[in-house]
């Protein structure tokens, strides 16, 4: 039976037997001081804001014993997975240069981590992903149809950028999108409310969107 989750542009029908939350790049290179984002001139502390609600969510999901993913944008320590176009681009650093919390967006450096208050637990599914897409050149898909997960609950960093590509990247691949509004967070303001709008619509053209709130109170 699925439980309607009040959103825009209309309710989504949430299948407690087919759902899973995707939790996307809450890494310490996004969100905090002397990683990544922070390289790049943003303020990291919007971000940060998030924290919480992505948390209570996780813990939602847990105490459901719904399937739980979490992404990380990262590339192998040689980067030879980093297109040469995508490393070209930066700030004052670059992808693979040494920060203040190791090598920046690279696989098992301090900066790679996911913030502890997100960070998995056993038996939940960690996907390493050198693109903004979480279905470009990872395992995600074999494993979602692994746990027969056909709905998809998004959450994370960036709202404009590695969410809004995977909710595409879904879409596209037949899968119905929920997005948590207060449990994504963009480093610009205008790019989060730009994005939460052009997803739901014309009719749900990417997917829905709803509080952490709506969401807690349906499925309880
Ligand atoms: C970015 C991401 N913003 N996780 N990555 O470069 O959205």
């Amino acid at each position: 039976m699925t439980i309607a989750i009040p959103a825009r542009p209309g309710p989504f029908q949430l299948d407690p037997e087919r759902v899973a939350l995707v939790v996307i790049d809450m890494q310490r290179d996004f969100v905090e001081l002397g990683g990544f984002g922070d390289s790049l001139g943003n303020d990291v502390t919007r971000l940060q804001a998030i924290i919480p609600t992505v948390a209570a969510l996780i813990g939602l999901f847990r105490e459901k014993g719904w399937p739980i993913v979490h992404t990380r944008e990262s590339h192998l320590p040689d980067l030879s997975d980093c297109p040469p176009a995508k490393l070209a681009r930066g700030g004052a650093l670059r992808i693979g240069d040494v920060g203040p919390m190791g090598r920046l967006l690279v696989r098992g450096e301090p900066g790679n981590a996911i913030v502890d208050a997100c960070a998995p637990v056993d038996g939940e599914i960690v996907i390493d992903k050198p693109g903004k897409g979480m279905f470009y050149a990872t395992s995600v898909e074999a494993e979602l149809k692994n746990h027969g997960v056909s709905q998809l609950v998004f959450a994370g960093v960036t709202t404009e950028v590695c969410v809004q590509t995977s909710m595409r990247e879904a879409n596209d691949r037949g899968y119905e999108c929920l997005l948590v509004e207060d449990a994504t967070e963009s480093y610009f303001a205008e790019f989060k409310a730009a994005t939460l709008a052009m997803i739901a619509a014309q009719g749900a053209i990417v997917g829905w969107t709803t509080p952490f709130e709506r969401l807690r109170e349906a499925v309880e």
